[in-house]
């Protein structure tokens, strides 16, 4: 027991550092496609782009963008093309009457993404959440609001640290938590994303080398 013991303490400095460096370097990629900008503008100025942040191309006709209008709980669906978005890659679907720079960067258009800021909106593969903005069921007036943010005439875009959708659609929403707001019609950010996402680190990062050496 005391040479076990002994060697726990030894490790305690290296723990601490690799936490450390877990923090900034290490963690995982995306769990599944993002909402990575949400674009609620002026007339129909309305986006979504969607983003693959995972290690593999993505079968995107398997996925639907569902539109819950008003507090409703039956959604209006829009289906995905069958194509595959690559890893890094983003998907834009404009309504087909946005202002032309915004249906410049559409890869598809759609007259019924017609949402304003009391729709909810869901990503889904197969009919399972795996991202949301807003909260299905719940009409909120115009908008659900935070301290410096809207869901109505705004863009919100993903901060780059959510490595993981919002896959409860139906929980209270609050769009201050992972979203940081743009001025109405801000159209500038619309099919690139980033996120600190990172790969797993392996043997050739710092915490790599600190783990191979206690394995
Ligand atoms: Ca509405
Ligand atoms: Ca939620």
């Amino acid at each position: 027991m005391k040479s076990l013991f002994t060697k726990r303490l030894s490790l305690l400095p290296l723990l601490a550092l690799a936490g450390m460096l877990g923090a900034g370097a290490a963690a995982a990629q995306t769990a599944d496609l993002l909402i990575s900008e949400y674009v609620e503008g002026s007339a129909n100025n309305k986006a979504v782009e969607i983003y693959n942040g995972t290690a593999d191309a993505v079968a995107l006709g398997t996925y639907t963008l569902d539109r819950y209008a008003n507090g409703a709980t039956v959604p209006y669906s829009i289906a995905l093309p069958a194509i595959n978005l690559a890893p890094g890659a983003t998907h834009v679907i404009t309504h087909n009457q946005a202002d032309a720079v915004l249906l410049s960067r559409a890869d598809q258009v759609n007259a019924n993404l017609n949402f304003n800021g009391n729709d909810a909106l869901v990503l889904a593969r197969a009919g399972i959440a795996v991202d949301s903005v807003g909260r299905v069921g719940e009409d909120p007036g115009t908008a659900w609001t935070c301290a410096g943010g809207s869901t109505l005439n705004h863009t919100m875009r993903r901060v780059s640290s959510v490595c993981g959708g919002d896959t409860d659609p139906s929980n209270a929403y609050d769009p201050c938590l992972g979203w940081v707001f743009f001025a109405v019609d801000t159209f500038s950010g619309v099919g690139s994303h980033v996120t600190d996402c990172g790969a797993v680190a392996d043997e050739a990062t710092s915490w790599g080398a600190i783990k191979a050496t206690y394995r």
